[in-house]
């Protein structure tokens, strides 16, 4: 009767207790709190009383309880220091310290860098700088530091004048995006649930504030942006209940002098996949619960021909367990409002929403059509539709015919030497093409959406602060294709960042003359090459396999084994469709089955010509001609789609060079998504695969600022010069600069200033009081000040 589970240890041990045998709480709290030996125990009356005489099994109790106690004493300090300690920003006197930037670190190994982040999160310390660099650790919890005070703490001041904080990244993004009137981006990585999405919200937030959005309805609809595309992009996986199923890239545009004007999204890459199928454990988009809720709750299920006692099949991975949820908890109710209340604010029309949720639920209902042989003794490959109710419901929600609908789901046509020929489908075949079309009605839906978004917040180009917020590295029981391209997708991250920190620093200290100690870092180079190279690259090669109709998903694998002679790819005897990967975060295997299907998407022209016939005028855009869309698949209907997404994340990537980078690392500090508990082990691996412990040596010697002279000197000539003066931008006049701003540590090369992050905000500092004393005494000779 005894649980064997640890206690949860964010309850109260008490409240834990309750759940237990009465007697036993009891021993637990008082008898053995001074007795914990098992000896002791074995003599309590109880044990001696439920047991009698069999001393293994009162040995075995014994054993328990007294695990159990200490389970429960950790659980008691545990909930002390959470709910009586207050964020660290309180209490914290000195505001900054050495201790805020691993840089400072004296010794300079992993374990000192690991001891530091412990003891940082167990004072609730999530954020540490390594230079410009913010880590950002997953408190699991939430902490009171995003009000707008903190805001108002953070803005526009020296970033060491108070403790590290992701609004203090936000705002140097800012600040020099409007000092330097340059693009910024703000990339944020780590694995999955490591708290990426979050860190993008508050950037989001915090630039929004920094942006003086005076006027409040632009505040307002950008606010609403992310909830509304992460309801239909992300959802609950084995690892994240909020995952992004989608690569997000949000640029906010700002005028010269820093005011927020408007917003733009590019998505990349969404797991249509997760429509039609989700894992054991793993559901669907948030948006179908939170639709199927909502008119549940709003008594709408018949006006959209939805059954109201079983959920449609493609939301009942767990048969059961959704309707349970709907019906005792509301909280996909309200996330159906909110959801409602984000397009109204955004500036959908009543219209334009309807539209969407008669689509969303005649996928609802397209899931539910079912398949069943005709046989005859002709034809055996010939299938109908034996529950027409859910065709008709399909076919109603999406304004089309629904004999049509049935057509182009058991047949297809077939032109051969000019002539047209109507094939039947078979049972899977025509299971295959109803998926197919519920795949391409979704990703085509969420497609529409985040273009509408960018039309109604569509602001002038001015300057710009990207925020990148894609999936995190993923390794699962079973990694399918999916994993595969998000996997890709972050190797191209952790490329951009090693270019970025090590391969271009080093590059430019060299070409400008500057002697700097080479550090050593895991090149991913080789690995990208393996993936992405023509003709040879897997990339290629499943391309390549994927134009054969008579390949097969073995064949697939042999292609790669027999191509592929590299280190980074292995295939495991006895598992014929599994290769494994050694990517820069891990051994990852995958299994191969249903790549090919997965990677050629097609949707039969069969199903396009029906709904393009829809009624529905949303519809019918939306297949009406490829969608142009910003950056990524503009996908030609019928040809292959998803062989160019992670090629175009180099393209995303590339773009944002030109942009001034800022990195946000974010850390998952264990696997149980508990708060306070740190994981050195798992904290380690991340450490070391993203390269912190290089990035800290480098960051220690590197400047992260290089200015070009002629740049350095308009922008900072009044800290040396007269204002109606206009020097030269000569190496000597930013010698003159830098002398008299009296900072040391900076170096001058052949054509650039290098600067340390500090010394930016330094003579940003300085110029601003220079100019505010050039604005009074200009305002007092113009006798203003009397
Ligand atoms: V994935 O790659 O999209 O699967 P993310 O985006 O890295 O992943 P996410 O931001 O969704 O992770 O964070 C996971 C969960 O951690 C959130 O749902 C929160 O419950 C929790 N989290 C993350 N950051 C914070 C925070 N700053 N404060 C409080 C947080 N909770
Ligand atoms: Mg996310």
């Amino acid at each position: 009767k005894i649980p064997r589970n640890p206690p949860p240890t964010l309850l109260h041990p008490e409240k834990w207790c309750r759940g237990f045998n009465h007697f036993i709480s009891q021993c637990l709290i008082k008898d053995f709190e001074k007795r914990p030996s098992v000896t002791h125990l074995l003599e309590h009356p109880f044990i001696k009383q439920v047991h009698g005489k069999d001393m293994s099994l009162q040995k075995q109790l014994a054993e328990l309880i007294q695990e159990q106690q200490q389970l429960c004493s950790v659980a008691k300090t545990r909930h002390e220091r959470i709910h009586t300690r207050r964020p660290y920003h309180v209490d914290r006197a000195d505001k900054y310290s050495l201790d805020d930037d691993l840089v400072n670190l004296e010794v300079l190994n992993e374990e000192t860098i690991i001891h530091q982040l412990q003891k940082r999160y167990a004072d609730l310390q999530i954020y540490t700088y390594v230079g410009d660099i913010l880590i950002a650790l997953n408190p699991f919890q939430n902490l009171s530091i995003y009000s707008p005070q903190f805001s108002k703490l953070y803005h526009g001041v020296k970033r060491s004048s108070n403790p590290p904080h992701i609004f203090a990244s936000a705002d140097a993004a800012y600040q020099s995006m409007v000092t330097f009137s340059k693009d910024q981006c703000i990339i944020i990585s780590g694995e999955s649930g490591a708290g990426k999405t979050e860190s993008a919200h508050l950037i989001v937030q915090h630039l929004t504030f920094l942006g003086k959005a005076n006027n409040r309805a632009l505040r307002e609809k950008i606010l609403q942006v992310n909830p509304l595309v992460e309801a239909f992009g992300n959802a609950c996986t084995a690892i994240n209940d909020n995952s992004s199923r989608f690569g997000k890239y949000l640029e906010m545009m700002f005028t010269p002098t820093g005011a927020v004007m408007g917003a733009k999204i590019s998505e990349y890459l969404l797991e249509k996949s997760r429509v039609i199928k989700q894992a054991v454990g793993e559901k669907n988009f948030h948006i179908f619960y939170y639709i199927y809720a909502g008119l549940y709750h709003q008594k709408k299920l018949s006006e959209y021909r939805l059954p109201d006692k079983k959920p449609p099949r493609y939301i009942d991975n767990e048969t059961g367990r959704v309707m349970h949820d709907i019906v005792t908890k509301d909280s996909y109710g309200r996330q159906f409002e909110a959801i409602q209340h984000c397009f109204r604010i955004i500036g959908f029309t009543d219209e334009e929403v309807y539209s969407v949720y008669r689509i969303l639920t005649g996928i609802l209902n397209t899931g539910n059509i079912e398949f069943a042989a005709i046989s005859s003794q002709h034809q055996t490959d010939k299938s109908e539709v034996p529950n027409p109710e859910a065709l008709d419901n399909a076919a109603a929600l999406l304004s089309i015919g629904s004999e049509e609908l049935q057509e182009a789901l058991t047949s297809h046509c077939v032109v051969t030497r000019g002539e047209t020929i109507i094939r039947t489908n078979t049972v899977d075949k025509a299971a295959d093409v109803r998926d197919a079309m519920s795949k391409a009605l979704y990703g085509r839906l969420f497609s529409w959406i985040v273009n509408r978004i960018n039309t109604l917040l569509h602001a002038e180009s001015g300057m710009n602060v990207g925020i990148l917020d894609i999936f995190g590295f993923e390794n699962f029981a079973r990694n399918s294709f999916e994993q595969l391209c998000i996997n890709i997708a972050n190797e191209q991250i952790q490329f951009y960042f090693n270019q970025h920190i090590f391969a271009l620093e080093q590059m430019e200290y060299q070409s400008e003359g500057i002697d700097a100690t080479t550090v050593e870092y895991e090149d991913n180079r080789p690995l990208l090459d393996m993936f992405l190279q023509k003709p040879m690259g897997l990339l290629s090669l499943l391309d390549e396999e994927s134009r054969f109709p008579q390949a097969t998903d073995l064949t697939l694998v042999d292609k790669f084994e027999d191509n592929l002679r590299c280190k980074y790819f292995w295939r495991p005897k006895g598992v014929e469709l599994s290769f494994g990967i050694q990517h820069y975060a891990g051994k990852v295997l995958y299994d191969a089955s249903a790549f090919l299907e997965k990677n050629r998407d097609t949707l039969p022209a069969d199903i396009v010509v029906v709904l393009r016939t829809s009624e529905n005028k949303l519809l019918q855009q939306l297949f009406s001609s490829p969608l142009t869309k910003t950056g990524m698949f503009c996908t030609a209907l019928l040809t292959l789609q998803l062989l160019q997404l992670p090629y175009s994340l180099m393209d995303l990537l590339s773009k944002m060079v030109v942009g001034q980078p800022h990195f946000i690392r974010c850390i998952k500090p264990n696997d149980d998504r508990e708060a306070l508990m740190f994981s050195h082990e798992r904290v380690l691996l991340q450490l070391r695969y993203t390269g912190i412990l290089e990035t800290v040596k480098i960051r220690q010697k590197g400047y992260s600022h290089r200015i070009l002279f002629e740049e350095f000197v308009k922008k900072y000539y009044y800290l040396a010069f007269k204002a109606h003066e206009t020097p030269l931008g000569s190496r000597e006049n930013c010698l003159a600069i830098l002398e008299k701003s009296k900072l040391d540590n900076w170096i001058l090369g052949k054509t650039k200033v290098f600067l340390k992050y500090y010394h930016i905000e330094q003579l940003n500092l300085f110029l601003r009081e220079v100019i505010g004393r050039v604005v009074v005494m200009q305002a007092y000779i113009k006798g203003w000040l009397g």
